[in-house]
């Protein structure tokens, strides 16, 4: 692991995702400007990457590659974050739809280590699938984070990384999405168990729990001097029966939660020094 950073903290924001609606929850933001408001605000609240997921005219997901690409280029004209896409999408988008999304060029992109139960539906990972994207990445230069939504999915990235080798870049990032129903729980317990069997060229690794998952995990893997992963993709309240307004708010909790735990989050060229990015 990084020794050199470990007293910072990287702050990934997931202000979106694919599953919430924009009726549901109209504070989401789902148009590019406030994509780009929000990236801008969460920047400045102690977020050094952004975990993109985007929207359509009528605040429906879509992986248009028109889209994508000018959302990376807005990401990139306001901020300095380290922008990730999404390649998972939502559950409903087809494999060749999601391979498509690494032609938008961002810094880094999501790689989910296997099919994983997604409360009613599924989230399909085939294997052929996981090492078509991963030699994508290497090949299109960018950054994977492995997102290992159930224990077995560690094994898979030991499987993987033994086959193909590292990523581009040479660092191996990690993130556990905790608390999904169908995955694992979001639980201390299970995070100590994943961490624990991470393949040892693992460089650094987050976590994330979903919906009231998110403070038992964040703590946890504070204690075990993880990373944090935030932001309304993963939950829509701030305690109980309150909704949250703004994804910054998440991410000013991070940093607090963080600066209890004596680690000070990294600025944008920290994140890319330990993402194994050019600064
Ligand atoms: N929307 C979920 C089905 C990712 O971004 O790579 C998948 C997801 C994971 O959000
Ligand atoms: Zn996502």
């Amino acid at each position: 692991m990084n020794a050199v950073l470990a007293d910072r903290i990287l702050i990934t924001v997931a202000p979106t995702g694919a599953e919430t609606s924009k009726a549901d929850c109209p504070q989401l933001p789902t148009t590019l400007e406030e994509l780009v408001d929000t990236a801008r605000a969460c920047e400045v609240a102690g977020a050094a990457m952004i975990h993109v997921h985007i929207r359509d005219a009528e605040h429906k997901p879509t992986l248009d590659l028109g889209r994508l690409t000018e959302t990376v280029a807005a990401l990139r004209e306001s901020t300095d974050l380290v922008v990730q896409l999404s390649t998972g999408g939502s559950v409903h988008d087809p494999l060749d739809r999601r391979l498509k999304v690494l032609d938008a060029a961002p810094d880094s992109c999501s790689l989910t280590m296997g099919t994983t139960n997604f409360g009613d539906d599924v989230f399909s990972n085939p294997w052929p699938f996981v090492c078509e994207l991963y030699q994508l990445s290497q090949e299109r230069q960018v950054v994977p984070e492995f997102e290992l939504f159930d224990l077995g999915q560690v094994h898979a990235l030991h499987r993987l990384l033994d086959k193909y080798g590292l990523p581009y870049g040479g660092k191996v990032h990690c993130d556990f999405v905790m608390g999904v129903p169908g995955g694992m729980p979001g639980t201390a317990d299970a995070l100590v168990a994943g961490v624990s069997t991470l393949p040892d060229v693992v460089t650094s690794w987050s976590a994330t729990g979903i919906g009231r998952t998110t403070l038992p995990v964040a703590l946890a893997a504070l204690s075990k001097g993880g990373h944090l992963r935030v932001g309304m993709e993963d939950v829509l309240t701030i305690s109980r029966g309150v909704p949250v307004e703004s994804n910054a708010q998440l991410v000013e909790r991070a940093v607090e939660l963080a600066d209890l735990a004596q680690r000070t989050p990294t600025s944008t060229a920290e994140a890319r020094t330990l993402l194994g990015l050019s600064p």
